[in-house]
């Protein structure tokens, strides 16, 4: 049995017995939480859900905006051994049902602007024990109802639940592109391994750091960006509960002095369309790009406005985190840098031998903060968990450096005239011309029912098709260039910001 380990306790109660309790955890329009108040907090309400009902290793699902009740019922959760899955805020009441079943939750707790959906959601969950809400929600279910202000009234709990590293801490729902969502669960000691690897050694994040993330906290790049790596270093997280966009983040870097900025590559293609001014940002000190890879032309873009430094990384819910992560002071844009130290990379070809430098793959990872596997699914467990090994599903190629560069989803790269393309690779190159200000390339049948590259483009200024074309056809070999390009305002993300190539390969072949 190994030593007692709890993450609740490890990001909270430190500051607190080492005289950090005044120093402030949280900030954001919900308020300003110091450690010890925040620390006061979860003490008693995990005592509250405890004297709810809720008990080591269930579940509770978390249906909730990024405020201070999202920071107090996960830390809460944990501290009592319960398993916290907190779950995209987009869903809709048929997808909610589908989660609290699948998860079999015995609690569920929201934030005020989801009780409608959340109401319908629970009559189709007849596992649920409880429900939790905040002050003002008032929501009618056949189990009982708790206010967590009145859980955060409890007597405070002592000592946190005997948890070692390897016990169930929470887990995090993936979906990919397609699919229904799988479950990541996740060790406590996840937490301690993301915070100890990408947090302090690529972050190199400082007690007077203030992080603000586009990335909401119910996905994992947004979980650590907002509340792991800031509350591990005993900084400051600033948390917004409405939806991320360009303008309103900007006012709350500047209101709530962040230094620490953590988006993803559309947000960036955004901003730079917002016309966002330059200096608006200036107190920021880092940048991160995660979710899919980062352009080369957009980095560009993006540092000649801001001048600030963007590390584009690459992590997956099954490693909490990022792994693999380009440096401050040695960007190579257009990659994703090198391993985050903690971590092991490597690349299989087509024959399941590791390739060498410049011969593409698929990219495997091996690290502590790996997930134990998917709740309930055999199959994709053994399909991505290959014993020490996790399979990414990515194209990657290393160079003699050790840089690494996504080639693309490996579902997602295209077969035109017999030869391997990088949907990467063809964006980059638009990317290239004055103006685009967002491309994403994906497979579609021509009239002889082969696969040929057609280019889905948000337009920064006119631009024709014909020109398009000929530009790639100027800056690639000639069988990459799209044969279309289709002119549209946006593309569709995902809840978590990503593309949905799915979405625009099935609008291609229509
Ligand atoms: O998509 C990513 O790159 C990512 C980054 C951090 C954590 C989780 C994910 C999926």
């Amino acid at each position: 049995m190994s030593a007692p380990f709890n993450a609740s306790a490890y990001l909270l109660d430190r500051h607190v017995e080492q005289g950090g309790g005044a120093r402030l955890a949280l900030t954001g329009p919900g308020g300003d939480i110091t450690y010890a108040q925040l620390h006061d907090r979860v003490v008693r309400t995990a005592n509250g859900l405890r004297a709810a009902g809720l008990l080591p290793e269930q579940r509770l699902l978390m249906f909730m905006a990024d405020t201070p009740d999202f920071a107090a019922v996960f830390l809460a959760a944990m501290r009592i051994g319960a398993v916290p899955v907190p779950v995209s805020t987009m869903l809709h009441a048929d997808g909610l049902a589908d989660l609290l079943r699948d998860s079999r939750a015995a609690f569920l707790a929201i934030t005020s602007a989801f009780a409608a959906v959340a109401e319908k959601a629970v009559a189709e969950a007849p596992e649920l024990h409880a429900v939790l809400v905040p002050d003002g929600v008032s929501l009618s279910a056949s189990v009982p109802v708790h206010r967590l202000t009145d859980l955060a009234a409890s007597e405070p709990v002592g000592k946190p639940y005997d948890t070692q590293d390897d016990s169930p801490a929470f887990w995090l729902y993936t979906s990919g592109t397609t699919g229904m969502p799988k479950a990541a669960m996740h060790r406590h000691a996840s937490i301690r391994v993301v915070c100890e690897t990408y947090g302090d050694q690529v972050l190199g994040i400082r007690p007077d750091d203030r992080c603000l993330s586009a990335a909401k906290a119910f996905f994992a790049y947004g979980l650590g960006n907002s509340l792991l790596f800031p509350l591990a270093a005993g900084a400051t997280a600033i948390l917004e509960s409405a939806p991320s966009r360009p303008d309103l983040l900007v006012e709350r870097a500047t209101q709530y002095g962040a230094t620490l900025f953590f988006a993803g590559p559309t947000f960036f293609a955004n901003m730079l369309r917002a016309d966002v001014p330059a200096d608006v940002l200036s107190g920021v000190r880092l940048t991160t790009s995660a979710g899919e890879p980062l352009p080369a032309p957009l980095y560009q873009r993006w540092t000649d406005r801001f001048g600030i430094e963007i590390l584009d990384g690459i992590g997956m819910t099954e490693m909490l985190h990022i792994f693999l992560s380009n440096r401050e002071g040695a960007v190579r844009p257009g990659t994703t840098g090198q391993a985050v130290p903690g971590y092991d990379l490597r690349i299989l070809n087509e024959l399941g031998e590791e390739a060498g430098d410049d011969e593409p793959g698929t990219l495997y990872v091996r690290g502590e903060s790996t997930a134990t596997g998917y709740w309930s699914r055999y199959d994709a467990s053994r399909e991505v968990f290959q014993g020490e090994w996790l399979k990414t599903g990515d194209t990657y190629v290393r160079d003699a450096d050790g840089y690494y560069t996504c080639l693309g989803r490996t579902g997602d790269m295209i077969k035109a005239s017999g030869i391997w393309v990088s949907p990467a690779e063809v964006e980059t190159r638009l990317l290239d011309h004055p103006a685009v200000a967002q491309a994403v390339v994906v497979a579609a049948l021509d009239t002889d029912d082969l696969e040929k590259p057609v280019a889905y483009v948000v337009a920064a200024s006119p631009v024709s098709e014909d020109e398009l074309i000929s530009f790639c056809r100027e800056g690639l070999p000639s069988f990459k260039r799209p044969r279309r390009v289709v002119f549209v305002d946006s593309v569709p993300t995902t809840a978590t910001g990503k593309v949905r190539r799915v979405d625009l390969r099935a609008a291609a072949v229509e």
